[in-house]
């Protein structure tokens, strides 16, 4: 068996034969397997340790990391602002509730209504209560502004749509993984075919209808990017039938596709915008939805919150997550990284993937239904590259901070890989 090195500190360095080491992952998944639900299907690797774009595992092996947390590790892992950031906040005030002001809730809104251009955020926590309050705000509009009749209004959303786990969110799902067995669901949700305007406009002329919620690039249904111009007729279509177009940008946002939302690439505005994941930098959970008053008004003192939500410390965070992107420009890198690493990978053999598609730094391996995405993610995984296999798509989103230099090397590994599957 090959001799293996690990260095567990500087003073010391500890032989340990590479079965020795495998068996410090085997440990981790035995325990996780045991003590933990079984509400996953993890690639097999114990990850203890990530900084940048780099993750390592309990035996000491560096991968890269193609997923980045499903997009909200855009800034890189532990990046260093946001790190001390998360300190020092945590050193002096971490949760008042909003029973009470802090000094730190008005400085965000401020910051962050600014940079998105609108006049109030709701401060949240998960992506899912971000979805859950912009359908609560959409209802209350509905009600109030629009004067649909009492319990009557309805929420579009478009088929293949995820935004979380919750009763509501899954009731919106046309996935039976997502919804199989959670019934009865949410009333007054309808689903239409996405990126289909026809089928937009037919559900929007129904006067009880409040809102049509979308993500701007589908990401959980496999990175499927509408037509050019679909944003625009989205917008143009709610505005005539006095429709709030809520936008999902919880995985698409914050640089993900190029810009720093994907509504940007159609320089379109919905009415409630809903931001999640990168928010934080992987840092805490934190979400926002973003309206203007006419919208952010109708819900009243009493009406919504949560316990966490807007806590300083993650508010904190949330500045300096926002801070890093512009500062270091991760739209701009994403935007030109993405297209080179779209142009290696027509190198792909034809006869294993169907299509390489995305926006920016979020993109997908569509393969051939005969191959395995979850076992090429495996080689990929022996190669030094962590991906995701989901609905026999394989998604590659590292974060935004990659280099032109790593992208290239992570092509190589990538072709290789596929290449390998070809002399089988
Ligand atoms: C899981 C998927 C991705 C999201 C969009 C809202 C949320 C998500 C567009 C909710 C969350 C996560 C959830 C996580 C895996 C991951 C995921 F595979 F589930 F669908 F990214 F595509 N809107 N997506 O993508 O945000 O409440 O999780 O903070 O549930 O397995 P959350």
């Amino acid at each position: 068996m090959p001799e293996s090195v690990t260095i567990n500190n500087l003073n010391n360095i500890t032989v340990k034969s590479s079965s020795a080491l495998a068996s410090l992952s085997q440990k981790v998944f035995e325990k996780e397997e045991k003590y933990s639900a079984h509400n996953y299907h993890p690639i097999p690797v114990a990850l203890c340790r990530a900084q940048g774009v780099f993750m390592w595992d309990v035996e000491g092996k560096r991968y890269y990391d193609f997923l980045a947390a499903y997009s909200a590790v855009n800034q890189g892992h532990c990046h260093p602002k946001i790190i001390e950031a998360l300190k020092s906040q945590a050193e002096i005030l971490t949760l008042t509730s909003r029973a009470f002001y802090s000094d730190v809730l008005g400085e965000y809104a401020k910051y962050i209504t600014e940079m998105f251009g609108y006049d109030k955020v709701l401060p949240m926590n998960t992506g899912v209560e971000g979805g859950e309050t912009a359908c609560k705000l959409a209802r209350k509009w509905g009600y109030e502004v629009k004067k649909i009749p009492e319990n009557s209004a309805k929420i579009v959303f478009a088929e293949g749509n995820f935004w979380g786990r919750t009763m509501a969110a899954v009731s919106s799902s046309t996935d039976p993984s997502s919804y199989a067995g959670f019934g009865p669901f949410m009333p007054g949700f309808e689903i239409i075919p996405y990126d289909d305007l026809e089928a937009l406009e037919k559900s929007l002329q129904d006067p009880n209808v409040c809102a049509f919620m979308v993500e701007p690039i589908q990401g959980e249904a496999g990175v499927r990017v509408p037509k050019r111009g679909y944003l625009q007729s989205v917008r143009e279509l709610c505005t005539k039938y006095n429709v709030l177009w809520i936008a999902d940008e919880v995985q698409t946002g914050l640089g993900r596709t190029g810009k720093l939302l994907a509504v940007d690439h159609e320089n379109v505005r919905p009415d409630v915008l809903i931001l999640g994941k990168a928010l934080s930098g992987g840092v805490l959970p934190v979400s926002a939805v973003l309206a203007n008053n006419d919208i952010m008004l109708c819900i009243k003192p009493g009406e919504h919150g949560s316990t966490f939500g807007g806590n300083p410390l993650g508010l904190r965070v949330a500045m300096a997550a926002l801070q890093v992107i512009k500062d270091e420009k991760l739209c701009e890198n994403s935007l030109r990284l993405g297209e080179i690493l779209r142009n290696e990978l027509k190198k792909l053999p034809t006869d294993i993937v169907q299509e390489v598609r995305g926006k920016g730094l979020m993109n997908a391996i569509v393969t051939h239904d005969a191959y395995d995405s979850f076992e090429i993610c495996i080689k990929l995984k022996e190669c030094g590259l962590l991906a995701k296999p989901s609905h026999g798509i394989i998604r590659l989103s590292p974060p935004l901070c990659i280099t032109e230099e790593q992208i290239m090397e992570c092509s190589s590994i990538i072709l290789n890989v596929f290449n390998s599957l070809k002399s089988k």
